[in-house]
């Protein structure tokens, strides 16, 4: 397991994933990303690891597919958060970067 500081991504976190998102997993050479591929990677590379505990999915084709819809959903709403939150920092980093600016303009041009 590596651990990534997320506020100074390494190139090798790209070269992986170009998303540079984590998690990521690296199996036999092979990279896979997305949480919920992971997970299904991981149940499939390793069928009957859970022994005693539920499996990831339904063995039902259609209630797999209804967990398979309903994390598409999170995802999207998850993907909805961030981008709005992304927004709102960004929106706040705009205003400060102004307010400075204009701190600066008047103290060196106008007074
Ligand atoms: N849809 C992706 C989302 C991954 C994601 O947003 N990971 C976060 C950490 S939980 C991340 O890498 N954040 C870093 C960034 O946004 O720069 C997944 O399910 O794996």
């Amino acid at each position: 397991m590596v651990y990534v500081n997320l506020k100074s991504k390494p190139d090798w976190l790209f070269e992986r994933n170009p998303f540079g998102l984590v998690p990521i997993l690296e199996h036999k050479g092979n990279v896979v990303y997305e949480s919920a591929v992971c997970n299904e990677f991981l149940e499939e590379a390793f069928p009957g690891s859970n022994t005693g505990t539920r499996d990831l999915l339904p063995s039902c084709l259609y209630r797999r597919a209804a967990a398979r819809l309903m994390m598409f959903k999170i995802d999207k709403v998850c993907m909805l958060l961030t981008f709005i939150v992304a927004n709102i920092i960004a929106a706040e980093l705009y205003h400060h970067q102004k307010i400075d600016f204009e701190k600066i303009y008047f103290k060196n041009f106008v007074i």
